[in-house]
């Protein structure tokens, strides 16, 4: 079957329940680390979150949307030693930038924190104590490689060396990137501390560990729940069949972080305290927002609703650690996990290590917000696929869609409106069987958009705007002659043309926020989901002024010379 079709009738039952009661919705994305700058693959994951936050906001449903930086780890460390200033000084100026390029995509989140704060650094405690009190944290002596020039002990990142299984020289000390084999850092030929560049030695230290293997009967009822999609319970289930191992939740001095109670030196490493930051965020936004109440919506009996929006790198700390610590410490689980595939170009995933990374500031001075939001929406899905990004393509799909369909259905028809009617709509609609068409396709919308099949949104909207200036080219306005006989005529054309735009607008209102804000300037009305069904008629629109400009492609060049400074 059409995979069209299949979704047009699976999710139609759901939408129907859905969106008959008014629900409480938190909504977070992944934090993005606090030693680099925000990039084009951030903004597909909050681009993506936010579609859906304002779909949810449109229809009156309560919605929080968190993120936060990810202060902490031994990055942000050394980084923040590179530069000659303190971690915390770090941490502030990124945490101003990334706000700042978040807004200037149209991201809204309500509250955008930081996990080096006092509600994360008192929640973690809190956790790690329940847990701890439970005996679910143990001590184990280890050995770890260790940077004797720099005295500091090497994360898995910053030791390189060739793969034990293929060789291939270069590899990070956890992974191969070239045959994606795991291994244990020790297992790597000629290590190499990525520091000082140095050969590491080992030494002895202790660690706590986190009782994972408890939870796997928990785990594995859990992720059958209809928490996660397909793809994302076969790659969980694939870490069940090698067998949950303990996970390391601690790390030794020097490092940037939280102490843990009671262990001198021991500091919590960095991803477990960063989804905790998830409910630090909230809890801030409780802190100045006073009617919210953080336990309705973390209480084991919580009945709101908690969805995380990440990437595929990270869907193990996701689907294994961050539930169990929930369970552990008597938290609510997550209601869904909504992930996505890599941004890539040519094929090749876009990562700083590639070199192909295009930072969000340098995007957005070359475009506009609603063009990369759409762009992204056209080709997001709720699959786990990697997101093919092309330029050329890109400035040919906006100029295709957004303005040779969109906008010109708009001017076309204004134009008449605006000089020989005052601005004034008709009384009455030329078709109202067309019009009826395309209130009928705005549950499959709407459905679309509650299950994250933006693509298509996009698909359908660009259907739809064909049959609209279709209908126009037939009835040609323009070759109307303007006798006092033809004129009620031409107003009804021309306030149909304007009507069936409205509802396309309606429609990309959550992926174009900019543009659906110059359509209800323009067309003097609020673009609800609820005023689809009655016609604007009779009723006095503002003067036509351009609503998007056409992208020239000398912009991608433009980009391109940013990205090489
Ligand atoms: N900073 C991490 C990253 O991969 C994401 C942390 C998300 C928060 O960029 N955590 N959880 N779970
Ligand atoms: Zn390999």
């Amino acid at each position: 079957m059409d995979s069209f079709l299949y979704h047009t009738l699976y999710f139609k039952k759901n939408y129907n329940i859905m969106q008959s009661v008014l629900r409480k919705i938190l909504v977070t994305c992944a934090l993005p680390y606090a030693n680099g700058s925000i990039h084009i693959g951030h903004m597909l994951e909050h681009i993506q979150a936010d579609i859906w936050v304002r779909y949810h906001r449109m229809h009156g449903h309560e919605v929080w949307f968190v993120s936060a930086d990810d202060a902490h780890g031994t990055a942000v460390m050394l980084k923040s030693e590179d530069l000659g200033i303190s971690s915390n000084e770090l941490i502030k100026k990124m945490r101003k930038e990334h706000q700042r390029d978040f807004l200037s995509f149209k991201i809204s989140h309500d509250n955008y924190y930081s996990t080096h704060s006092l509600e994360n650094l008192y929640l973690s405690r809190k956790i790690f104590t329940c847990l701890n009190e439970k005996g679910f944290i143990k001590e184990k002596n280890i050995v770890q490689f260790y940077d004797n020039i720099k005295k500091i002990f090497l994360p898995d990142r910053f030791i390189k060396g060739t793969c034990p299984i293929c060789k291939s020289k270069n590899q990070y000390g956890d992974n191969c990137e070239i045959c994606s084999a795991t291994y244990e850092p020790l297992d790597l030929i000629n290590p190499i501390s990525v520091i000082s560049g140095k050969k590491p030695i080992l030494k002895n230290t202790k660690h706590l560990y986190f009782d994972l293997p408890f939870f796997s009967e928990m785990l594995k009822k859990w992720i059958h729940s209809g928490v996660l999609e397909p793809s994302v319970i076969k790659k969980t289930e694939e870490w069940f069949k090698e067998g949950l191992k303990s996970w390391g939740i601690s790390r030794d001095a020097p490092y940037f972080g939280f102490k843990i109670p009671k262990h001198s030196d021991k500091y919590f490493y960095v991803w477990l305290d960063a989804p905790i930051g998830y409910m630090s965020a909230f809890k801030n936004l409780c802190f100045k927002n006073t009617k919210l109440n953080f336990n309705e919506f973390w209480d084991k009996k919580s009945h709101c609703e908690l969805y995380h929006f990440i990437g595929k790198d990270i869907i193990y700390f996701h689907t294994l650690f961050w539930p169990s610590i929930l369970e552990a410490s008597s938290f609510r689980k997550p209601s869904g996990i909504f992930v996505h595939g890599y941004l890539t170009m040519n094929g090749l995933k876009l990562s700083k290590s590639r070199g192909a990374l295009i930072k969000a500031s340098n995007w957005i001075k070359c475009f506009d917000s609603d063009s990369l939001r759409y762009y992204y929406a056209s080709k997001l899905s709720n699959k786990v696929h990697d997101i093919e990004i092309n330029l050329k393509d890109f400035v040919w799909k906006i100029n295709s869609d957004i303005v040779n369909k969109l906008v010109n259905l708009a001017s076309r028809n204004a134009s008449f409106i605006n000089k020989y009617f005052n601005g004034y709509l008709s009384k009455k609609l030329s078709n109202i069987k067309l019009y009826e068409d395309f209130v009928n396709t705005s549950s499959n919308i709407a459905m679309f958009l509650e299950n994250r099949e933006f693509s298509f949104v996009v698909r359908e909207s660009m259907r739809l705007l064909d049959v609209a200036n279709q209908y126009i080219n037939e009835k040609k306005p323009w070759k109307i002659e303007k006798t006092e006989k033809n004129i009620v005529e031409l107003q009804k054309i021309c306030t149909m043309g304007i009507n069936l735009f409205r509802i396309v607008m309606i429609f990309l209102k959550p992926i174009t926020p900019d543009l659906a804000n110059k359509t209800e300037f323009f067309l003097n009305t609020t673009l609800t989901w609820d005023s689809i069904k009655k016609p604007l008629l009779s009723h006095k629109i503002n003067k036509f002024t351009p609503l998007y400009e056409r992208i020239d492609i000398k912009k991608i060049y433009e980009l391109i010379e940013l990205c090489r400074e």
